[in-house]
């Protein structure tokens, strides 16, 4: 899975229309590259980034949506925790839903409901303007377990069939270097819930941690991270750097069979 960020300040200046264009242009690039999904988000979701208005965040991402529809044949997915902007979003074409709230929005969990679109339920403990203050748990492989199963059951129980369902730990959400490290080391574990696992390792900063690497040097520690993640059972691995990481995956699935 590709990232597209649609967000103006990773942009320097250009502003909204720019920054949609450039989106577009990362995105056939990455679809080039081999990504097998584009994920395609309009609102930063790291620790303490400032929030994005309704309006504002469907001018990001709707504009991308609709280009890339016609261009690739990859499907689109939508990083969002918004329940318009799933709507729209698909309504442009998008077939999956990625929310970093596992859909507990007020009316997210119908939107995707009504549609045929897939989704991916991540865990995330507090929000991302508080999450790394003081993440704790007693057993977090047990707690983010326990809450996949418990979001994935709402899902069953609205009508969302088991096929339509990822689930992703999220790491970096709400959790300290030590329960991110333990969460790769038992990520096999997840496979008790029989969803396709989907991980977000790419230039996070636990890997800034190890590594003592700034955002845009954690390339190699990435790579490291999802290659073991996919040994450990993730079937989707979200990424910035498309290439290499195909690249690193092939050397993997070549193993395992
Ligand atoms: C994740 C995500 C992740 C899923 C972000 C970043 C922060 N969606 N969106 N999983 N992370 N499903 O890329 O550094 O880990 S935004």
């Amino acid at each position: 899975m590709g990232i597209v960020n649609v967000t103006p300040d990773s942009f320097s200046d250009g502003g909204q229309f720019a920054a949609s264009n450039l989106a577009i242009e990362h995105a056939l690039e990455l679809a080039e590259e081999g990504a097998a999904i584009l994920d395609i988000g309009g609102e930063s979701t790291r620790p303490n980034a400032v929030p994005v208005g309704l309006q504002e965040e469907l001018g990001r991402v709707i504009p991308v949506i609709e280009a890339l529809v016609s261009k690739v044949n990859i499907p689109i997915s939508i990083d969002t925790y918004k329940p318009q902007v799933m709507q729209a979003a698909i309504a442009a074409g998008a077939s999956i839903v990625n929310d970093v709230r596992a859909l507990q929005e007020e009316g997210a969990i119908e939107v995707v409901a009504k549609s045929n679109a897939g989704v991916c339920l991540m865990h995330m403990q507090g929000t991302p303007q508080t999450m790394q203050v003081n993440p704790q748990y007693d057993n977090v492989v047990n707690e983010v377990i326990a809450f996949l199963q418990s979001r994935q059951q709402a899902c069953i129980d609205a009508g969302i069939t088991k096929d339509r369902i990822v689930l992703d730990p999220g790491f970096g959400f709400g959790k300290t270097r030590a329960h991110n490290i333990v969460l790769i080391q038992h990520l096999h574990q997840f496979s008790t819930l029989g969803q396709p696992l989907l991980v977000g390792l790419s230039r996070k900063s636990i890997l800034g941690q190890l590594t003592d690497n700034d955002v845009d040097a954690r390339l190699y520690a990435s790579i490291a991270a999802n290659v073991i993640a996919a040994l450990n059972g993730a079937k989707i691995v979200r990424v910035h750097d498309v290439k290499a990481t195909v690249d690193a995956l092939k050397i993997v699935s070549a193993i395992q069979q």
